[in-house]
């Protein structure tokens, strides 16, 4: 690991220089929370994901996930899993991190990206992509992620719902003609409601309303005040002290595996960073085994797989390797990954999921990431 500013600068300072929005957001996050930590959600329903992420929450930054192993995973994008991790991440304050290690050409990682069934980029802050295709997956994914952000500020929320009216309702429509629609809401959202009456009286005037359909268009803008607004205090669905995370996307570039044998060479990782350099807007850092900042402008960030710490009773620093998984992963303590060999988040699946209390676990991999960074910053 070469020596950077960045190796003893701290997450806040870190959050002011880097020009990328949502890297910013994540150092602020790791700043006020003071975590490292990232849970591989790793769980086979989609039930028990949404539980971890509950219960976890509180102790990460970044939630990591594999949908395409959950089973009853819930496609509908507004009240589906994806949308409903969403919201576990805006109510603990946390980013969900999509490991879809996109590896085809161009033209196809967008479309995986940006559409199918799961339609990843509605829910994912985060993804990542092995380059072996070469450079362009990169610029095709920064592609998808501009057209998808510029859509956005246009995309109309349509909600239709059908009910007996309120008294206010029936005032509002009494003037209107059968089944013509009455605007009654013009303050960024358009509510129109077509009244149905049960039917005329010998006199020519209406009958009582039996029905009220009402049809509301939401606008969400990208000035919207929702991206610059303090959450706030009591407000238990929004994590306190910070606001929402923007819109824009980011990508991690997959420069470093934690499996034996693989086949990443120096020379793929040293083409990881250039593309990195080459698209700063997107690309917040990179999944490696050690920080790769080189440059005097990097301010990339680093997440590292491959973590466990050993039993309570055993020191980590005498020894930072704590064996594998006997299917190619190996491990290393939260010391050595974050204290020596400098990277920033640790991702952790495993270690916690297969704990007998999983949120203690997390709490004990929290503590000991963390205090491999501040010690860092000493050293
Ligand atoms: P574990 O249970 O802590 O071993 O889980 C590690 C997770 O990180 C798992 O989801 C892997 O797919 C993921 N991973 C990894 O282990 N090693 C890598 O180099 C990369 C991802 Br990239």
């Amino acid at each position: 690991m070469a020596s950077h500013p960045t190796l003893k600068t701290t997450f806040a300072v870190r959050s002011e220089a880097t020009t990328h929005p949502l890297t910013s957001y994540l150092l602020r996050l790791m700043d006020l929370k003071a975590s490292n930590l990232c849970l591989s959600a790793d769980v086979p329903t989609a039930r028990e994901l949404l539980y971890l992420a509950d219960k976890i929450g509180p102790s990460i930054v970044v939630l990591k996930t594999h949908y395409d192993m959950v089973s009853g995973w819930d496609f509908h994008p507004d009240t589906g899993t994806g949308a409903k991790l969403a919201s576990l991440a805006r109510k603990h304050g946390f980013l969900i991190f999509e490991d879809r290690k996109f590896g085809d050409i161009g033209h196809t990682v967008e479309l995986q990206y940006t559409g199918g069934s799961a339609r990843i980029i509605d829910w994912a802050h985060i993804v990542n992509v092995n380059m072996v295709p070469g450079k362009a997956s990169v610029a095709s994914l920064a592609q998808g992620a501009r057209r998808w952000l510029e859509r956005y500020p246009c995309e109309v929320k349509t909600s239709v719902t059908v009910g007996t009216p309120t008294m206010d309702q029936f005032e509002d429509a009494e003037d209107a003609k059968d089944g013509e629609p009455v605007t009654v809401n013009g303050n960024g959202s358009n509510m129109m409601e077509k009244p149905i009456y049960a039917g005329r009286n010998g006199d020519g005037r209406k009958g009582s309303i039996v029905s009220i359909t009402t049809v509301t268009q939401q606008y969400e803008s990208a000035a919207s005040p929702r991206l610059t607004k303090t959450i706030a205090e009591g407000d238990e669905s929004l994590f306190p002290g910070i606001e929402e995370a923007p819109l824009n996307r980011g990508l991690l570039i997959l420069a470093q595996m934690s499996s034996e044998g693989n086949f990443m060479t120096r020379e793929y990782t040293q083409a990881c960073v250039e593309a990195a350099r080459e698209h700063k807007d997107f690309v917040m850092g990179f999944i490696s085994q050690e920080a790769l900042n080189t440059q005097a402008d990097d301010d990339f960030i680093h997440m590292t797989p491959g973590c466990q710490l050993p039993p309570e009773d055993e020191d980590q620093q005498t020894n930072g390797k704590v064996g594998g998984d006997g299917q190619g992963q190996q491990y290393n303590t939260p010391y050595k990954i974050i204290g020596i060999a400098g990277s920033d988040i640790a991702i952790v699946g495993r270690g916690i999921l297969k704990a007998s209390d999983p949120v203690e676990e997390a709490e004990r991999y929290r503590s000991a990431a963390w205090k491999a960074y501040t010690e860092r910053l000493l050293r």
